[in-house]
């Protein structure tokens, strides 16, 4: 910069050509003929710089040295315009940047030092923010003689590190915070004193059937409505995030529990009326999960985080839709409890320690066994027995439940071709009983005969107990599996019959052979004319449709008699026998000595 101040001495402001120039010196011998090619060649980069390169005299009159001619790229003005008028210099300096111009020139020793980022108003109206490294002389008393510097238009970098920035912060699909920025914010609210705040966690109920429906790109543009609305409910000062599928956070700052109750409220309010998306609109409701982070606790983001999604989940565990539910210690007492719950389950999974209970299925007029039905069993270690329908939910919900079935399936299996090897049974059937999730699975039809097959038990021996519910919510996919399994010689019990809501003509197109009629239904039937009518229509119906009936939950003499006359020719329950070990199944068995 001190070569090119010195170059530009003499030269007439607006001499900007340096060819114009060069000619008079550019021949001359000796150092003088080098400093004229170094003046030249200066002359050269710096006009062809992006960056504007100047020197202004500020005294004894203001006035431009030299100004390069990107000087019309950066702010708009060409340089004969800044020799003109030297104050455009001065003026053009954002307004708000002003005084702190004033005050690094100031502050300024002559050395070059940091660079200072300085918004112009370019001609055009708009902004510019520039970075320049410049440098000051000064007089004897310290005054500003000259200023001689360059300035690089960043604008575009600024903006492209925003944006960046936004991009790394933000979700793509509906533009909300991410879970980065999330954290970001909570870890600023917990630092140190803070008042009280509410953190909450919203997932939209039975959106994954939603997404099934109507498919992933109109889903989408129901996320982003949903994420619209919610962002604008989401009260000043507060965070609206989004965070993985149809998770939503909101972090509500110098909030208590009193009045976070209205701010969740107005968050269920977003959904009354429909969610729309590529035109289409379905009745959403969402449940959420609220942690209060009382006054100066002190207590770690992830904690925090952790305590929504656990009141989230425990709502939602109960079905309940359209909900809320505050964290309490408890609660983390029960999650507690259920991971190792679940840690056990996992481990008796792998190792087989699942049992099971054979329950014989008896023909009321005969008192002969016509099959079994298996019940699966688990000693938790240390806690004793867990009932079988809490650890199938426990299954289900932690992705055990295919590789629990299997087990179950291949150790009845096995006993059941074993027995029939021995020929304790013949053409008596076991039914094992298939939840909802399990008819969920793509192969599961495939890896019942897999199974069966490798163990020798033929599929005419085996029946599946599938309920009403697991199968009407199942659809196209479930009924083709149980096809699959009919095709194949599998029989089909529709359990717990009478409790869901199946349609009855709906009936008659299922692939099945058998209603189980659930024992609420047998428990209310002596003694009430309404609950005996209700046991004959549905004896009648099954009758009808040429299906097999079976009554579940028989405990006394007078139901099987009044079942048996009813005409409900097979029974199971209490009364004919508890669920057995498979030893007990073999000494009931075998013929007598
Ligand atoms: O016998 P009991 O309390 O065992 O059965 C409770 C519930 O658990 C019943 O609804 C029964 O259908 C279910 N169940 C028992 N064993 C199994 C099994 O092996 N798989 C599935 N999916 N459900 C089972
Ligand atoms: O839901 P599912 O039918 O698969 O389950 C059968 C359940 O009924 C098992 O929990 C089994 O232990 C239970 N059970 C079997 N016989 C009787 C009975 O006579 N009375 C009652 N109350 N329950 C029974
Ligand atoms: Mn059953």
């Amino acid at each position: 910069m001190a070569l090119l101040s010195l170059s530009m001495q003499g030269q007439e402001p607006g001499a900007n050509h340096p060819d114009a120039e060069g000619s008079k010196t550019a021949d001359r011998p000796g150092p003088a003929g080098q400093v004229a090619r170094l003046e030249r060649h200066l002359l050269l980069l710096s006009e062809h710089l992006r960056d504007m390169v100047y020197r202004f005299e500020c005294w004894p009159e203001p006035r431009f040295d030299y100004v390069s001619s990107s000087s019309v790229s950066i702010a708009g003005y060409t340089p004969e315009e800044h020799y003109a008028n030297p104050s455009l210099f001065l003026d053009f300096i954002h307004p708000d940047d002003q005084d702190m111009v004033a005050a690094a020139l100031a502050d300024r020793a002559e050395d070059v030092g940091d660079p200072l980022v300085v918004r112009w108003i370019h001609k055009d109206g708009n902004p510019v923010v520039t970075e320049q490294h410049y440098r000051l002389e000064r007089d004897d008393n310290g005054g500003i003689v000259a200023i001689e510097g360059v300035a690089r238009d960043i604008t575009g970098r600024l903006r492209r590190e925003r944006e960046l920035e936004h991009e790394a912060t933000h979700d793509p699909v509906t533009g909300l915070a991410n879970s980065r920025l999330l954290e970001e914010e909570l870890e600023r609210h917990l630092l140190g004193d803070h008042d009280e705040l509410v953190v909450a966690a919203l997932r939209l109920d039975r959106f994954a059937i939603v997404r099934d429906l109507v498919g992933a790109s109109v889903a989408e543009a129901m996320l982003r409505d949903a994420a619209e609305r919610l962002r604008l409910t989401a009260s000043a000062g507060s965070l609206a995030v989004k965070g993985t599928a149809d998770l939503f956070w909101f972090v509500f700052p110098e909030t208590g529990r009193a009045a976070g109750e209205p701010l969740l409220q107005t968050l269920h309010d977003v959904f009354r009326d429909p969610i729309v998306g590529e035109g289409q609109e379905i009745y959403l409701s969402a449940t959420i999960g609220a942690r209060l982070v009382q006054r100066d606790e002190s207590v770690a983001v992830e904690t925090v985080l952790n305590d929504a999604d656990t009141a989230l989940r425990a709502v939602r565990r109960r079905g309940a839709r359209s909900s809320s539910r505050w964290y309490d210690p408890a609660l983390h007492r029960a999650a507690t409890e259920r991971l190792e719950l679940e840690h056990d389950l996992r481990e008796a999974v792998a190792d087989g320690d699942i049992t099971i209970a054979y329950q014989p299925q008896v023909s009321m007029a005969t008192s002969r066994i016509v099959g079994f039905e298996a019940l699966a069993r688990w000693d938790r270690p240390g806690h004793g027995p867990v009932r079988p329908d809490l650890f199938i939910a426990v299954a289900e919900e932690s992705g055990l439940i295919a590789d629990l079935g299997d087990h179950v399936l291949f150790t009845v299996a096995r006993q059941f071709a074993r027995w029939r090897a021995a020929g304790l049974i013949d053409r008596q059937r076991v039914s094992v009983n298939v939840s909802r999730l399990q008819l969920e699975l793509p192969d599961l039809a495939e890896s019942v005969l897999e199974i069966i097959s490798a163990v020798g038990l033929p599929p005419t021996n085996l029946t599946v107990e599938v309920t009403e519910t697991a199968v009407m919510d199942g659809g196209n996919v479930a009924t083709a599996q149980l096809e699959q399994l009919v095709q194949a010689g599998v029989r089909i019990s529709l359990d717990d019959f009478g409790t869901g809501y199946s349609s009855l003509g709906s009936l008659r197109d299922l692939p099945v052979h058998e209603l189980k009629i659930d024992r609420s239904f047998v428990a209310e039937m002596v003694g009430s004319t309404a609950g005996t009518a209700i046991c004959s229509a549905m004896i009648a119906l099954g009758t009808g449709l040429g299906l097999d009936l079976i009554a579940e939950g028989v405990e006394t003499e007078d139901q099987s008699r009044l079942l048996g006359d009813l005409g409900c020719p097979v029974g199971q329950g209490w009364l004919f026998s508890r669920p057995l070990v498979a030893a007990d199944v073999v000494a009931l068995l075998a013929p007598a000595p």
